[in-house]
């Protein structure tokens, strides 16, 4: 029987708009004046891990300890940096296609939902001029747990009363793709297929993607 999809549950970065990019100039800005080296490999791992995580893994890099209020202004002089960059964001950044294929899932009836680690989601969807693509937004500011926890992505499902088996999570980052596993949910990877291996398929964007191509695939 043809799969027949209820919702679809995207991620941010690195599925709709390419902020890795920012996250990296603010982290590495941040992690050199702790005299800790921070690479694009690095910044690699941070992808999808929440903003304190990030914190904590560039301290453990650095072999830092550092008390609770210390990190809590580390992460606002960081996440300072991070917002005058991508403030300055526009439509041009939105990955080609996927504007189209959230249309596209709109017109069929399936609802779409963002589910994103960052607490500046709302910000970027405005900025990117998208917001209004969204009927539900799940971010950083309304879950408890981070991926690979499943939370973002249920409490999407939840809000139209879908089944997590009949939502499809778009997913660029590998804890996102456990999140998506762990709480049952059709998972598709965007990007780098080696890297999401764990993903029922991947693709490289949005492009020449078509709501019918996911429902063959998924069938
Ligand atoms: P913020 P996603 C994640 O977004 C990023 O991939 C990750 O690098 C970032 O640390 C996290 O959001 C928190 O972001 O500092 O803006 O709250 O991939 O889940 O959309
Ligand atoms: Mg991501």
């Amino acid at each position: 029987m043809a799969f027949s999809p209820q919702a679809c549950l995207f991620d941010l970065d690195g599925v709709i708009v390419d902020t890795a990019k920012y996250h990296f100039i603010g982290w590495q800005r941040l992690a050199e004046e702790l005299g800790v080296p921070f690479t694009v490999e690095d910044n690699e791992q941070l992808k999808g891990v929440s903003r304190v995580g990030s914190l904590e893994y560039i301290l453990s890099k650095g072999g830092l300890d550092l008390d609770n209020d210390t990190k809590v202004r580390l992460m606002d002089r960081k996440n300072a940096w991070y917002l005058d960059l991508v403030s300055a964001m526009g439509p041009d950044e939105l990955f080609p296609g996927v504007v189209e294929f959230i249309d596209s899932l709109r017109a069929s009836g399936i609802h779409v939902a963002l589910g994103s680690s960052s607490r500046n989601a709302p910000l970027i969807l405005n900025r990117c001029g998208i917001a209004d693509r969204f009927e539900t937004v799940i971010d950083g500011n309304s879950i408890t747990f981070s991926k690979p926890d499943p939370e973002v992505f249920l409490k999407g499902a939840e809000a139209f009363g879908a089944e997590p088996g009949r939502c499809v999570v778009f997913e660029d980052a590998v804890s996102g793709v456990e999140a998506a596993l762990n709480g049952g949910f059709r998972i598709i990877g965007v990007g780098d297929a080696e890297a999401l291996a764990q993903a029922e398929f991947v693709i490289g964007g949005f492009e020449h993607f078509s709501l019918q191509d996911m429902v063959e695939r998924l069938s």
